[in-house]
């Protein structure tokens, strides 16, 4: 068929979001800057043998100074939003007390030149730079640190809720929690599996008191809500245990979080399934009741399907699950659980590329919580980019996963799943935690020796689309 039989056969609803996101650490450097005091990842960085080389977010790519030039880049892109996480150990140095101006005019600043390019801001309480002075007092297994939560969240509601309209509390709290607690592969590096049950319980307490506070303080019409990573689950065979194994990482992977969150309880086979190791007693007769707040939507953060079986001899187990290498698993209560590499396509991350694993996501979120909105908060792929001789970044492989997945995105639409908008991850290279500046996510290069940004094909594909509201019928 000629273009004639495909123009308009992609188009997204009117008003749906084109963006890009960002994380406060993996962008903005400056980190002694203003007051600011270190976070865990600081910390963890700094540390020897935990990231790629030795790197550290330092400097990273400079956008606490060059954030108007890369708000002109993000206008240039056609966006008509950016997710942007606000750093806690800026705003709150001591993760507990008064504010700091200086650190939240950094965000009015960046807001204010956003809303001039027309291009909606979505802010992200936690994008899991703890202060370390929170870590320091028990950190994400303590319950104070939900407490300390719901403050911060007060304070950025007051500071920035005349000019923000869509705010999410935590990013992605399974990787803050099991590979920060469990399998250590990201800050604070701790390997301990009921720390790690502690860390998902208050961050879940901690969202849904953040989601109280933000609506005490923010004006009538703003929108709340969490990124979740949920994994898209696809069992190695039909045999009835590996659908098992199905249903333990499903458990400790997603239902942990949309169980308290979207339903107002934990699942009893997780808490079965964990019971050899707690008692979940941490679990306060009131804490149900104030996770399950009503949301306005849940962003969705997706890269991959996992494909996952029981455990055979001669598997191995945790290491072969695409969350960095540890001997330590991230799935406290599903230990006899394998990962699969399916054959076919994989980004530079490794991570398989396959677009119906979003589908089947977004099938499934529709099913199980009818009339929820959605975004999808995050996607994207790392591949090794290069700059060209002429000065250009060819990208292929990156605008083939993104075109891919946003067919994906609206076959789902198309099939009844209300989403919203759409944030690529990320708008430019960055500080990709455990693995440096190794790894390269953007839509625009950046040359860290000299912070020069450069826009790949990608970014003028991704425009393209943003500016018309649809595919363009031509395959890339
Ligand atoms: C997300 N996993 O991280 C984060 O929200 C981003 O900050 C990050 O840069 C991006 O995805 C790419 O990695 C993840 O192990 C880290 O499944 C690890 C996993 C998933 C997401």
């Amino acid at each position: 068929a000629g273009p004639e039989a495909t123009a308009g056969a992609h188009r997204f609803p009117p008003g749906f979001l084109w963006g890009a996101a960002t994380a406060a650490y993996q962008i903005e450097g400056a980190v002694a800057e203003d007051g600011r005091t270190p976070s865990i990842w600081d910390t963890f960085s700094r540390t020897p043998g935990k990231v790629f080389e030795g790197h550290t977010g330092e400097v990273a790519v400079d956008h606490y100074r060059r954030f108007r030039e890369d708000v002109r880049l993000m206008a240039d892109l056609g966006l008509s939003a950016y997710r942007f996480s606000v750093s806690w150990p800026r705003v709150q140095p001591s993760g507990r007390g008064p504010a700091v101006q200086k650190g939240l005019d950094f965000y009015r600043r960046l807001v204010d030149e956003l809303l001039a390019h027309s291009i909606q801001p979505v802010a992200t309480l936690y994008h899991w730079d703890l202060p370390q002075h929170l870590e320091d007092a028990g950190g994400w297994p303590e319950r104070a640190t939900a407490e300390r939560f719901a403050e911060y969240a007060g304070i950025v509601a007051d500071a920035l809720g005349d000019r923000v309209g869509r705010f999410t509390t935590l990013n992605e709290p399974w990787c803050s929690a099991f590979l920060g607690y469990g399998s250590g592969v990201h800050a604070p590096g701790r390997t301990d599996p009921v720390a790690a049950l502690r860390a998902a319980h208050h961050l879940n307490l901690g969202h849904g008191l953040a989601v109280q506070a933000l609506r005490a303080g923010l004006p009538a019409g703003a929108e709340v809500s969490v990124s979740l990573n949920l994994h898209q689950l696809r069992p190695l065979t039909a045999a009835p245990e590996d659908l098992e194994a199905v249903r333990r990482i499903d458990a400790v992977g997603n239902r942990v979080w949309l169980g308290p969150m979207l339903s107002g309880a934990y699942p009893e086979d997780l808490l079965a399934d964990t019971a050899h190791l707690t008692d979940w007693s941490f679990v306060r007769p009131g804490d149900p009741a104030a996770i399950h707040q009503p949301l306005d939507w849940v962003g969705i953060n997706y890269y991959m399907p996992n494909v996952v079986s029981a455990a055979r001899d001669g598997d191995g187990s945790a290491q072969h699950d695409g969350h960095g290498n540890s001997a330590h698993s991230p799935w406290p209560g599903a230990d006899a659980v394998a990962f699969h590499q399916p054959p076919g396509e994989r980004t530079a991350m490794g991570w398989s590329v396959d677009p119906s694993g979003l589908y089947d996501l977004l099938g499934r979120m529709t099913r199980d919580y009818p009339g929820l909105p959605m975004l999808i908060t995050e996607n994207g792929a790392a591949y090794e980019d290069a700059v060209g001789p002429d000065g250009t970044v060819d990208d292929p492989a990156r605008t083939a996963y993104v075109r891919a997945h946003l067919e994906a995105l609206h076959r789902a639409i198309a099939d009844g799943a209300d989403v919203r908008g759409y944030f690529l991850w990320s708008l430019m290279d960055n500080f990709e935690w455990a693995y440096g500046y190794a790894k390269r996510f953007g839509a625009v290069y950046v040359d860290y020796a000299t912070q020069r940004r450069t826009p790949k094909a990608t970014a003028r594909w991704y425009a393209r689309v943003a500016r018309s509201g649809e595919l363009p019928a031509d395959p890339v």
